[in-house]
């Protein structure tokens, strides 16, 4: 049985989790991180040197990198679903992955963590306008790759999608600026109907 390690409201562990139950694996969550800890324990360290959450252990293997482990899930539970076997429409969702995490992360942190993190009082909230307006820029490259495809990778569902699918719900739920998005709001309609974008992604903000 896999275990994922990581608080139910890190959307790194969300990611993992979302891929986990997209793929129907058998599964335990374990809570560390954020309020409960842990992650500085020698037992934690062990496994994830980097002291972050998610880590993902399946037998023998422990990993950690969010969307390295989306990644591992899709190649070995999820050849030809989440893992495209064209490696060209493979190398079309890994090249969002990575835009997720060099593109947009830097300025959805500013933004989530000053906005839902931060107390009213100590937000920088000339830094959280520049990142939402940033974002609204950045967004658009999605929106234009959107016009002419359902999903990231092309005409279906892959890992392509999971973490700026994670990611675009939180930029929708936050109290900012944002650009009218028409075929990100119609990909985001189609990942609504699914159960485990539901389950693991769209919780409260916390
Ligand atoms: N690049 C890493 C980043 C992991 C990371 O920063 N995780 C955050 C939660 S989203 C964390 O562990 N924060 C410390 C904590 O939860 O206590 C990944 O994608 O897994």
């Amino acid at each position: 049985m896999l275990t994922v390690w990581g608080r139910a409201n890190s959307i790194n562990v969300q990611k993992a989790m979302w891929a986990v139950a997209e793929l129907g694996l058998e599964h335990e969550r374990k809570d560390v991180g954020g309020a409960f800890g842990g992650l500085d324990t020698p037992d934690y360290l062990a496994k994830n040197p980097n002291s972050r959450v998610p880590t993902l252990v399946d037998g023998d293997l422990v990993v950690w990198e969010s969307n390295v482990i989306v990644r591992y899930l899709a190649a070995q539970y999820g050849a030809g679903t989440l893992w495209p076997a064209d490696t060209a429409v493979r190398a079309i969702a890994d090249q969002w992955m990575e835009w997720q995490q060099t593109t947009l992360l830097p300025d959805m942190f500013v933004v989530f963590w000053g906005l839902i993190r931060t107390p009213e009082d100590q937000r920088d909230m000339a830094a959280i306008e520049k990142s939402a307006a940033n974002l609204g820029t950045i967004w658009q490259m999605l929106e234009r790759h959107l016009a002419d495809r359902p999903y990231v990778s092309g005409s279906e569902f892959t890992m392509g999608d999971i973490p700026v699918g994670a990611t675009f719900y939180r930029y929708h739920e936050l109290d900012i600026v944002r650009p009218n998005l028409p075929n990100i709001q119609k990909w985001y309609a189609r990942l609504r109907e699914r159960p485990a974008f539901c389950d693991h992604v769209m919780l409260p903000l916390t």
